[in-house]
């Protein structure tokens, strides 16, 4: 297999960390330079449409995008560690934390970055009054974030899974934005130092 990825970026940082912690070794990695448009090339289009990173190529030329996608195949080629739910309540919750998490931490990170900074105005047309709201959009999902984790261990409850794993990978590339976990936070910052223990955090 083949990961198209992106160094500082968070969606291939999610799936990174994901072959991590399944032990998925002997992936090749192929970094995309997004800031120089190498993702907006035909042969990239080739294989996601969208022109994203990160990827999933398999040894048969199928292309999986999405990161929700990726995070499903490792889970059936690979059962253990479980990280997407054991039974049908485990997997609703994990699901739902994960997409909740894309939408409304990660997706207005993202757009707050782009539309604030015009990181990607070659191919968009930035609009910063949307990027502030986008920011505070972001920042309001903190104090839901932190009730969850003063209730439950993980993010999407008692057990490790991938929405720890797209929460980590949000909040830290938060701070491109200047969104901090402050002492406002406690759960968040005792979550976030679990994480930066665990082996995948390098990923
Ligand atoms: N929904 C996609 C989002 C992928 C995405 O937005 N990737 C960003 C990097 S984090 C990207 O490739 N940006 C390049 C661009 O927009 O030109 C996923 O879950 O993987």
């Amino acid at each position: 297999m083949k990961l198209y990825s992106a160094n500082m970026a968070p969606n291939p940082r999610r799936s990174r960390m994901a072959l991590a912690e399944k032990g998925i070794s002997g992936v090749e990695m192929i970094d995309i330079d997004l800031a120089g448009g190498e993702n907006l090339k035909p042969e990239f289009r080739e294989r996601n449409s969208l022109a994203k990173v990160p990827v999933l190529e398999l040894d048969d030329g199928t292309c999986i995008a999405e990161t929700a996608a990726i995070y499903r195949y490792l889970e059936e080629i690979q059962p253990e560690p479980n990280l997407m739910g054991r039974d049908a309540k485990e997997k609703a919750l994990t699901e739902m934390w994960d997409r909740r998490i894309d939408n409304a931490l990660l997706m207005p990170i993202g757009h707050c970055f782009q539309h604030t900074t015009g990181f990607f105005k070659d191919r968009m047309t930035p609009v910063a009054a949307w990027g502030e709201e986008a920011g505070k959009l972001a920042a309001a999902f903190l104090p839901i974030l932190e009730q969850q984790l003063q209730k439950h261990e993980f993010v999407a409850g008692d057990h490790f899974s991938v929405a720890d794993i797209t929460a980590l990978c949000s909040l830290e590339f938060g701070k491109v934005i200047q969104l901090r976990i402050t002492e406002d936070f406690p759960a968040i910052q005792r979550w976030h130092a679990q994480m930066k223990a665990r082996p995948s955090y390098t990923a």
